[in-house]
């Protein structure tokens, strides 16, 4: 049991290292909420994995730190002495809004295994200790350019490639990607630019041999999804069409997918992740670790739920060099097998620098048990 004395919510900026663009729009800064509460034994972390339009899902950090302020924060001290296994029951009342869930689970549960001095991974399940990594890479500027990002990232010792793709330059990109390396793992992630009527596409992307198409339809289309998959060769995987075990399950059923990306963030937190994974297991269907541009604080915590048996594929976990300049935590280095090691200490196993958080910070608020 764990009581929550305070809860401090931070909003931080980060410039990235080059600029991130997907089929819905370009970053050139991170720009999330951390909280950070604060127990009667203990301080836990949990970073938000909202952005700052509601564009990757109906969730955005200005929405997400209202719901928390309003709603999630108020319920949560009001219960009093919390089992982290009972937190979501807590939150129920709130509909939807995942990721404001995730991020205050996740730092209450740092903190009660920080208390106990035990390690999340271990808490989790994991079965390994260094977890293989991918990288996305984003649409870029030209196919010379893709090329040249790519090589970079195989040279850093990446062991599989994501492409971000959009209608126009899919086909040409890939081919140029794959006639240059011929036998890396390669995939492409669409986050839902297609309709079903771009069959031809994917058609098109099966004489590549890549490993899946992520997210080619609608985020809410799973029927479309299963249209498209009994079309095309390559495994459709699915990322935010996935909000839940339950949604997991109806897309394997329904043959939407045969990979599912888990973001412990889109699913409402590290104990729901691990119900997509131990479902996803069940039908045999491997997973992998998504990411969404996390500080090394949710980053961390993705590599703990990566070292699960079922994760079977590299994830987008990748070093902070991919990301910053300058993370919020030490830096996360790749190592020359393209593994990063599955932090073991207490929690999330890594603590923010309080200069870097400090410098980072646009907004904090501070909330209280009455
Ligand atoms: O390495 O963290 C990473 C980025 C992986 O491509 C990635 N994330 O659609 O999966 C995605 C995408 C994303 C990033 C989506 C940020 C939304 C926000």
């Amino acid at each position: 049991m764990t009581r929550v004395r305070s809860l401090e919510l931070r909003l931080v900026a980060i410039p990235l290292v080059r600029p991130f663009r997907t089929s819905f729009g370009e970053s050139t800064e991170k720009v999330c909420v951390i909280a950070r509460v604060e127990t009667d034994d203990a301080l836990g972390w949990g970073e938000c994995v909202s952005d700052v339009e509601p564009n990757f899902s109906e969730e955005w950090n200005d929405g997400a730190w209202n719901v928390i302020r309003d709603f999630l924060a108020p319920a949560m001290f009001a219960a009093g002495d919390v089992d982290v296994e009972r937190l979501a029951s807590v939150f129920a009342f709130v509909r939807g809004n995942p990721m404001a869930k995730a991020t205050l689970e996740n730092a209450v549960l740092d903190a009660e295994l920080r208390a106990q001095g035990r390690s999340l991974a271990s808490y989790l399940g994991a079965v390994r200790d260094r977890v293989g990594c991918g990288v996305s890479v984003g649409i870029a500027p030209s196919t010379d350019v893709l090329l040249e990002q790519v090589g970079g990232y195989l040279a850093e010792g990446y062991r599989r490639i994501k492409l971000k793709i959009e209608p126009g330059t899919d086909v040409d990109r890939v081919r140029a990607v794959r006639e240059a390396y011929r036998e890396i793992l390669l995939s492409v992630d669409a986050n839902a630019a297609y309709r079903l009527t771009d069959v031809e596409v994917f058609r098109a992307l099966d004489e590549f041999g890549l490993l899946m198409v992520e997210q080619p339809l609608h985020h809410e289309d799973l029927w479309e999804h299963s249209l498209l998959q009994r079309e095309i060769r390559t495994d459709v995987c699915l990322d935010e069409s996935i909000r839940s075990a339950a949604d997991a399950r109806a897309a394997i059923e329904l043959g939407s997918c045969r990979i599912v990306n888990i973001k412990q963030g889109r699913v409402g937190g590290l104990l729901e992740a691990k119900r997509v994974h131990d479902v996803a297991a069940e039908f045999g269907v491997p997973v992998w670790c998504g990411g969404m541009l996390e500080t090394g604080i949710g980053r961390s915590t993705n590599l703990a739920l990566a070292a699960l048996p079922n994760f079977r594929l590299p994830g987008d976990t990748s070093a902070t060099s991919r990301y910053f300049a300058e993370d919020l935590t030490e830096p996360l280095v790749l190592e020359a097998d393209g593994t990063l090691p599955v932090p073991n200490g207490p929690g999330i196993g890594v603590d923010p620098d309080p200069a870097r958080l400090e410098a980072a910070t646009r907004r904090t608020e501070r909330f209280e048990k009455e």
